[in-house]
């Protein structure tokens, strides 16, 4: 009977340094709290990002939240400047919300990747003014897209290259 008093106190104290590890351990910030920033969301599905391509605006904190949508397996998302880590959420099981916070970004291409499964890289594009969000890729056409055809034949004005000569006189 003493014993399990004493089993039962020890239960309860476990759970308290549980909670306890919860409110201030490595967790990371919460998902749901505000942030004043931009917050930009990317699921984990299928072992893929999406978007795999995002936008996020410059010189303003992102809170990138991690949504994994895969029961059972673990991501995490892991942002890098080139070769630096920039940060990282918590992995997570899915289903599960995770969030990184992170300083205002110059515009750039900044990649992020799930520690635990290689192929899951993704992009985020930070452009000043961009929302946050997944890019369009109808306003990032390919570089060697076609120019749009007039349907003029006329052949463009050949340059006069004498004709910014001062006049003389
Ligand atoms: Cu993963």
């Amino acid at each position: 009977m003493h014993r399990r008093a004493r089993s039962c106190l020890l239960a309860a104290l476990s759970l308290a340094l549980a909670v306890l590890a919860a409110g201030c351990g490595d967790t990371g910030p919460d998902p749901l709290a505000s942030f004043t920033g931009a917050s930009l969301t990317i699921q984990a599905r299928d072992l893929t990002y999406a978007p795999v391509i995002a936008t996020a605006p410059a010189n303003t904190p992102l809170r990138l939240i991690l949504d994994n949508k895969d029961a059972g397996v673990a991501h995490n998302i892991h942002v890098f400047q080139g070769e630096t880590e920039l940060g990282n959420t918590r992995t997570i099981e899915g289903p599960g919300l995770a969030a990184v916070e992170l300083p205002a970004l110059a515009p750039g291409r900044y990649q992020f990747a799930c520690t635990i499964h290689p192929e899951m890289i993704g992009t985020v594009l930070v452009q000043i003014g961009a929302p946050a969000g997944p890019s369009d890729p109808a306003e990032t056409p390919p570089p060697d897209a076609p120019s749009l055809d007039t349907g003029s034949d006329a052949p463009a004005p050949p340059a006069d290259t004498s004709s910014d000569a001062p006049a003389g006189s």
